[in-house]
């Protein structure tokens, strides 16, 4: 199938957004087979795109979508002047997440996960990251994971999972570090990566969490079962996060907050991916924006993501986080378009998605818009005309 008089943002090469105008694109099967000017296209059967605007379709490579209940409660506390000390007596925040997820069923757990996955599709998304890290015992982060590859079973898209069991200490170890990493989160690893259900291992170093020292067990096993790591780094504080990432060669280092110019020497070095999360920096009201200008000057690939999660970053809209990321983060609309296609594979560790290219994934989005930055520039305005999902034109 050709699709014919199209506007192609191919996210490559030397033009701005890889723009190719007057375009189309041949599809074959589940691939991109060519691309060009409309002068040079192929014969055959067409469909003609009316001067629309093709990207690669969206991908979210940040997500907590699977999770029991909600936190709505607690942020209606806050508002009403609960401080953060009194949420967390009444049972708030991750501790909370955690008890309804291991409380509800598979089913339960994917029913609540697919409304977060609709709502990406609808917007042009195609393929996601999904992380474990509510249940913080072995039986429970299985769960998590199982219901994470279940998706791809009950919706067109692709997801890619991470291990996060290194999200929170539950309550049972409070004060026993190094005993949950040893005694419930590797051995929880183990029984995910048995059942085939891991793709990366990811972990939270903050204060509020884990130091470098507590997760490097982990990250040494993970590199010993020859899985990628990623990291939520520096979101809340400097803790040498960002540098541990580095040094095991992460895919990505998330969050990034109050990463420093060394951290993004670091992360140019070991090519990893910083993965900008404008959704927990606004719903957190954080001050300290993450280093975008050292990044540029290091060449570090930015990546951007909605962190969709019930607590810092309730969140389902990628387009939104497009915008944050401009406005809050002063991204330009071409970085924040490279960050939700080209730069998101590379934080997933993939190469056959995220650009236009002869070869890869016939993963496309086609838009109602005259221009690639009207994709950042809107707030709550979803302008997807159709979504194609391995060669098939998608109805989500
Ligand atoms: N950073 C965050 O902001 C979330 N997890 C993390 O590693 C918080 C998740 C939650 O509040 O439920
Ligand atoms: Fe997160």
């Amino acid at each position: 199938m050709l699709l014919a008089n199209a506007t192609l943002a191919t996210m490559e090469g030397a033009a701005p957004y890889g723009l190719i105008r007057d375009a189309a694109v041949q599809i074959e099967g589940k691939k991109i087979v060519w691309l060009g000017p409309m002068a040079e296209a192929p014969g055959g059967p067409s469909m003609d795109m009316e001067g629309r605007l093709i990207t690669p379709a969206l991908i979210d490579c940040h997500t907590h979508v699977v999770h029991g209940g909600h936190r709505a409660g607690e942020f209606e506390m806050r508002l009403n002047g609960a401080s953060y000390a009194e949420v967390a007596r009444a049972g708030g925040g991750i501790v909370s997440t955690v008890a309804a997820t291991r409380a509800a069923s598979a089913e339960e757990l994917l029913e609540g996960a697919l409304r977060f996955v609709d709502a990406l599709l609808a917007e042009g998304v195609s393929l996601i990251e999904v992380k474990s890290g509510y249940g913080l015992d072995v039986e429970t982060e299985v769960k998590m994971l199982r219901v994470a590859r279940l998706i791809e079973q009950h919706r067109p898209l692709r997801v890619r999972t991470s291990f996060l069991g290194a999200h929170a200490l539950p309550v049972e170890y409070q004060g026993n570090t190094q005993a949950y990493i040893s005694d419930v989160c590797i051995p929880a690893l183990g029984a995910a990566v048995a059942e085939g259900l891991v793709d990366a291992v990811d972990g939270f170093c903050e204060t509020i969490a884990f130091t470098p020292e507590e997760l490097e067990p982990l990250f040494s096993h993970a590199a010993a079962l020859g899985l990628p790591v990623k990291l939520h780094a520096e979101q809340l504080s400097q803790g040498g996060g960002t540098q541990m990432a580095a040094r095991f060669g992460a895919l990505s280092a998330d969050h990034v907050e109050y990463a420093t110019e060394a951290d993004a020497k670091a992360l140019a070095a070991a090519g990893s991916v910083a993965v900008l999360l404008p959704g927990a920096f606004y719903t957190l009201r954080e001050t300290q924006a993450p280093p975008v200008a050292a990044f540029r000057a290091h060449g570090v690939p930015m990546a951007l993501a909605t962190d969709c999660n019930p607590g810092s970053s309730p969140m389902a809209s990628l387009l939104l986080a497009m915008n944050m990321g401009c406005t809050l983060f002063r991204l330009t609309p071409e970085e924040a378009l490279a960050g939700v296609t080209r730069e998101a594979a590379r934080a997933l560790g993939l190469s056959d998605t995220g650009r236009l290219r002869p070869g890869l994934r016939a993963d496309l989005a086609v838009w109602n818009v005259e221009s690639p930055a009207e994709l950042s520039y809107r707030i709550g305005f979803n302008p997807l005309h159709q979504r194609i999902f391995g060669g098939v034109i998608c109805q989500t």
